[in-house]
């Protein structure tokens, strides 16, 4: 039997594309559930794998370790070409597909380091902790917007079902996740609105719909919940 990945990842989290590419190419994986951001309990369970104590982190069979998401779906992708989950070393793609891959994490998911706990930088005084929120909603909207207006290959496409063209790839998966959390989706919606139809498109994709249930389950009101923060 395939010797498998162990992920450690928590519902909801920058884990879930990593584990939605793991299903989609059909790799066994394990799972250690491990939300960082509820204290220390759960972040020692990640410590010794990633001393940043972050995840996701990626032990693979033969116990490399990979953190950082953008890299691990990159890595994914390009070493199971079969699954078609990224543009190729000559793809004509390949550069924008780096270009915006690069760009979440950068532009992006990193200022959820300070979003949700806005005290490591703002410190104890709620004022300034809402600032913060606030401040980081609105300029994870602003990027949001750059990327719509400069995904060429999208915009030159209009009919292209996905942020490269046809073919879903792990940008899309990531866009999918990350356009999940705060400033929450209505936001998303209206500040990115053709790649709303996207990231709908990749929501209702039914060969997800067992794996969103389980790791970042929809409910009443998800795309609304704490939009104004
Ligand atoms: N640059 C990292 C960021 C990972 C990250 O911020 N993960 C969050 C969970 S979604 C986390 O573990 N936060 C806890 C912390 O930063 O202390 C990546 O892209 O993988």
């Amino acid at each position: 039997m395939e010797k498998p990945f162990t992920i450690f990842s928590a519902l909801g989290s920058g884990g879930v594309p990593v584990e939605a590419a793991m299903s989609l190419i059909g790799l066994p994986y394990a799972v250690i559930e491990a939300p960082t951001w509820e204290g220390e309990a759960q972040t020692a369970k990640v410590a010794a794998i990633n001393p940043l104590k972050q995840i996701p982190a990626l032990v693979t069979p033969d116990g490399e370790t990979i953190t950082e998401s953008a890299a691990i779906l990159i890595w994914l992708a390009d070493r199971y070409p079969a699954a078609r989950l990224g543009p190729a070393l000559d793809d004509p793609a390949r550069a924008q597909f780096l270009r915006w891959m690069t760009f979440i994490p950068a532009s992006i998911y990193s200022l959820f380091w300070v979003r949700d706990d806005p005290s490591r930088l703002g410190g104890p005084d709620p004022e300034v902790q809402a600032r913060i929120k606030a401040a980081t909603a609105e300029r994870i909207l602003d990027c949001w917007r750059m990327m719509e207006s400069q995904i060429t290959p999208f915009s030159e496409k209009i009919g292209g079902r996905y942020l490269l063209g046809d073919e879903l790839s792990v940008l899309d998966l990531y866009v999918t996740v990350v356009s999940r959390w705060g400033p929450r989706r209505v936001r998303f919606y209206e500040a990115a609105p053709r790649m709303a139809e996207v990231v709908k498109r990749v929501d209702g994709d039914p060969r997800l719909a067992g794996f969103w249930a389980e790791r970042f389950p929809f409910f009443d009101g998800w795309e609304r919940l704490g939009a104004q923060g």
